[in-house]
């Protein structure tokens, strides 16, 4: 263990927490990629949003608006979270995993990192940055052709025609105003009402449904443990509220669980 300060009371008291229990979750959001480097939507000044209104670009209406920017601004995103990696965070998820008889990943992130950090049940409820598709049939398009492109921040690219029908090209997340797929937050629901443990890592907790996942865990009497170095609307409710980034606290959890710390 490191010195005071760093962890150690909440690692302990999360490992007590944690003692017995076989049916894990962990519910992700952006501050769960931030240490790889990908901007978290609420962080000032580094966040997404400090520098476009949401609205303007993560909402069907503003892809009708103006195709070409909402359109370019997935295709930067899309070839961003291609050139960063997991971090020690992502990884120590996995093997945090591997202390429980059964363990899922269910995140609000479209960026991928989690299935290349090893883990293996994953729920992507807000769709992923590598699915796009057309709008008419939802036909796959592979972005592959976009990979090189001189793309600056904020450029506007237009959305191709799909090949199959003709209709434009959209990316494959799931925008505000836009039901999210009925299987992954079916199934994210039948996760979080059956675990034990509920692990609720870089998230604000304020964008629904996905807020409203860890109270279902918390009625239905599993744990949860929020990792977050700021406060959210769930901490107060929240078992154990551990006050660190994913990069500190989970490596020093998969450690703990180890018996190796
Ligand atoms: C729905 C994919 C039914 C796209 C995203 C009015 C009209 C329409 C809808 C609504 C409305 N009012 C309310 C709603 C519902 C709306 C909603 O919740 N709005 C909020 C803003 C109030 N929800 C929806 O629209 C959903 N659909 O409800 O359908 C419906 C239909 C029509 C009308 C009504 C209802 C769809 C929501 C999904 C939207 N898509 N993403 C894309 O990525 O571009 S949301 C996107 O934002 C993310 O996926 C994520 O979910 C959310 C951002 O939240 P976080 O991930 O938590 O990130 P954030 O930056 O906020 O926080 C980061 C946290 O990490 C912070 O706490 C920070 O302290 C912490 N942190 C920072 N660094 C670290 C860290 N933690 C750990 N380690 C670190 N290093």
């Amino acid at each position: 263990m490191t010195g005071f300060g760093s962890g150690d009371a909440e690692c302990s008291r999360a490992v007590e927490l944690l003692a017995g229990c076989g049916r894990g979750v962990a519910l992700t959001g952006a501050g769960m990629s931030q240490e790889s480097g990908v901007p978290t939507f609420r962080d000032a000044l580094t966040g997404w949003w400090a520098r476009y209104d949401p609205m303007q670009l993560a909402t069907p209406e503003a892809y009708r608006t103006d195709p070409a920017r909402v359109f370019g601004w997935y295709v930067y995103r899309w070839r961003m979270a291609r050139q960063v990696e997991p971090h020690a965070g992502h990884l120590a998820l996995a093997d945090v995993a591997r202390s429980f008889d059964h363990f899922a990943v269910v995140t609000q992130n479209v960026d991928g990192l989690h299935r290349r950090a090893g883990s293996e049940d994953i729920i992507e409820l807000h769709g992923s940055l590598e699915a796009f598709r057309c709008v008419g049939g939802r036909h796959p398009f592979d972005p592959e052709r976009f990979r090189d492109l001189d793309l600056p921040e904020g450029g506007g690219v237009e959305p191709p025609a799909c090949a199959t029908c003709g209709s434009p090209i959209r990316p494959g997340v799931v925008w505000f105003g836009e039901q999210l797929p009925s299987d992954a937050i079916g199934r994210a629901h039948e996760l979080v009402t059956t675990c034990d443990a509920l692990l609720v890592i870089g998230t604000s907790s304020v964008v629904y449904p996905a807020a409203g996942l860890p109270d279902l865990a918390l009625t239905a009497g599993a744990t949860v443990i929020e990792i977050n170095p700021d406060r959210t609307p769930l901490s107060p409710r929240a078992t154990l509220h551990w006050p660190a980034t994913a990069g500190e606290a989970l490596p020093q959890l998969a450690a703990a669980l180890a018996g190796t710390a």
